[in-house]
């Protein structure tokens, strides 16, 4: 089946992670699909559908753990089969659709906004603030609170293996904010001089539970330990559907040739094994708050908004699963 080359390069940057970030990845997906409309190139609706469900499975296997990727594939694709069920002519549902893909891109980019207006106002004067990874959800908060006149110090850990916490140094530093580089494995030993952890996400599931860059876990370890708030800035669209029927989140395990070279892995293949995982859970209990676009929640309130306003996405989950086509 034909795919676009533009759509094609987003799901192999997806993969590469030189789009990474679950709400970039997210917006990127969305756009692909919009793309990819615009470029179809068969003559009647059921093509289109096809086709369509086609490139989403490309897009929806590029990276396995941020439940962003497919619920923004979702959130297209469902509106696109309302649009179908309201009008089935191939204009009518292609328009429907590609309006579908801008509108959850600009429901992205204004959350993120909101998150950090709502974010900053649970920021102190003096806080330092503790980020792992790069996460735009929880840059924003930060920002929001230098912006509207906080003095906030940051400590940024490296984020081995892909070092994504040099980016969020970068960012830090051009707002004028003080921000200082960790090691990962110093986080326990500096957890008494920080105020509040700040981290994103890439899934949290239905029982408050949060997916976000390995080492998160133990940071909220750290942070339980020496009784420092530990806060969770997420859009609600990476609330999982799937797992409020009981679905496990699968964990990204990357290629062991971001830890070492390939000279090693040959020199000591036979002797050793290598393991990668780039995500890890860091279970409710250690969580004290939710920014999202919708408001501060504890974890415990994830049901809540999922059923209020992901109804529709965990029936098209579970009919999905059960192999019902939504028409029916
Ligand atoms: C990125 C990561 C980020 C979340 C949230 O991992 O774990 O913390 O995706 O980011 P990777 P955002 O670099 O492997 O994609 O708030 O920007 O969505």
């Amino acid at each position: 089946m034909f795919i676009p080359e533009q759509v094609k390069r987003i799901a192999e940057d997806i993969k590469s992670m030189r789009i990474r970030g679950a709400g970039r990845i997210a917006r990127a997906a969305a756009k692909a699909l919009k793309i990819a409309s615009e470029n179809f190139k068969g003559k009647s609706l059921e093509e289109y559908i096809q086709y369509m469900n086609h490139i989403a499975n490309i897009l929806r296997n590029t990276r396995p753990t941020a439940v962003s990727l497919p619920n923004a594939l979702s959130y297209v694709l469902y509106r696109m089969n309302i649009a179908k069920q309201t009008n089935p002519t191939l204009d009518y549902v292609r328009e429907k659709t590609e309006k579908a893909a801008d509108e959850f891109i600009q429901y992205s980019l204004q959350a993120i906004k909101l998150i950090g207006e709502i974010g900053a106002r649970r920021i102190s004067n003096g806080d330092v603030i503790l980020t792992h990874c790069n996460s735009s959800a929880a840059l924003s908060v930060i920002i929001e609170a230098a912006k509207s006149g906080k003095d906030v110090k940051v400590y940024a850990t490296e984020t081995r293996p892909k070092f994504q916490g040099h980016i969020t140094i970068e960012t830090l530093a051009r707002e004028g904010i003080d921000v200082t580089l960790i090691p990962d494995i110093a986080v326990r030993f500096l957890m008494k001089k920080v105020d509040k952890v700040i981290v994103g996400a890439d899934t949290v599931t239905a029982d408050g539970s949060v997916i976000n860059k390995v080492g998160t876990s133990q940071i909220a370890l750290a942070a339980y330990e020496a009784r420092v708030r530990f806060f969770v800035a997420t859009e609600t669209y990476k609330f999982s559907p799937a797992t409020v029927i009981g679905e496990e989140v699968l964990i990204e395990e990357r290629s062991p040739l971001e830890i070492v070279t390939a000279d090693f892995l040959t020199q000591y293949y036979l002797k050793i094994k290598v393991r990668n995982p780039a995500f890890d859970i860091t279970p409710a209990k250690y969580v004290d708050a939710i920014i999202t676009e919708k408001g501060i929640i504890p974890p415990q309130a994830t049901i809540l908004i999922l059923k209020e306003y992901y109804g529709w996405a965990i029936k098209d989950y579970a009919m999905r699963k059960l192999g019902i086509d939504l028409e029916e």
